[in-house]
């Protein structure tokens, strides 16, 4: 079985944290009914999508993905970088731990899940206004022994790691080459956002179809054109809160 956690958009969206985009008001039922169709295309695909209800003291967490790293030896608890997102992790800990062993950032380090990208046993984590070298130390510390190679990633223009690049499949990684330097992806096959689709770069790999933001033709075309089933999705009310397809969930593979 594989497993997808997610939290239901709260009430208090529009109170959510913004690095680089200005505020612009999110309608809450379009936002709702585009979460509820990104639950219903998960578990079409085959996930048992585990849904929280929804946490009105807490503004952005609908967007679980940032609360923790999951491989299959463990689960590493994050320390969100923004200090009104903390508390989104101890409940989160609760469920993952019927799933995996937990581990956790200790301060000083700071760590937002969104700024993880993790293919195969390579983990790339970005350096960003969420995420500091203490966390990426501790990452280390915790993968490395199961044989993992942790890489730091500088990312500049963007919030996270994850909203510049993101795997797809064993090799393949999408990138927008602006957020992130490309040589970091050195080894892997990189599918590149077209240059009027900067926003695409975050695409979710589900295994037997990779979601793309429906907001971004061009870069689904790219997609399917290397060999992977695509499917686009409506994703534009979380956007305008910074939040992509990955951030909105935790994928958990049963191992
Ligand atoms: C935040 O600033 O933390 C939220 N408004 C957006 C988080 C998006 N999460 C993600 O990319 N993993």
């Amino acid at each position: 079985m594989r497993y997808a956690i997610t939290r239901e958009v709260p009430g208090t969206i529009n109170d959510c944290q913004l690095v680089e985009l200005d505020r612009s008001v999110i309608d809450k039922e379009k936002a709702r009914r585009q979460h509820q169709a990104y639950c219903d295309l998960l578990t079409s695909v085959g996930w048992k999508v585990v849904t929280l209800p929804r946490e009105d003291r807490w503004p952005d967490s609908v967007f679980v993905e940032d609360t923790a790293i999951v491989v299959d030896e463990c689960a590493i608890l994050a320390r969100p970088g923004a200090e009104s997102r903390r508390a989104e992790v101890a409940p989160i800990a609760e469920v993952l731990r019927r799933y995996r062993a937990l581990e956790q950032i200790d301060p000083a380090g700071t760590l937002d899940g969104g700024d993880v990208l993790v293919q195969g046993q390579k983990v790339w984590i970005g350096r960003t206004s969420r995420t500091n070298n203490h966390a990426i130390d501790q990452v280390k510390a915790i993968l490395q022994p199961f044989g993992y190679t942790v890489q730091s990633v500088a990312v500049a223009g963007c919030l996270h790691l994850k909203s510049a690049a993101t795997p797809v499949g064993e090799r393949h990684v999408v990138v927008n080459t602006q957020w992130v330097d490309v040589s970091a992806f050195e080894g892997c096959e990189v599918i590149e956002t077209p240059a009027d689709e900067p926003g695409g770069a975050n695409v979710l790999d589900l295994g037997d179809c990779v979601v793309v933001d429906a907001r971004y033709p061009g870069l689904q075309q790219k997609i399917s054109e290397r060999g992977f089933q695509s499917e686009a999705l409506e994703a534009s009310e979380l956007a305008k809160a910074e939040g992509a397809l990955t951030c909105c969930s935790l994928l958990i593979q049963d191992v």
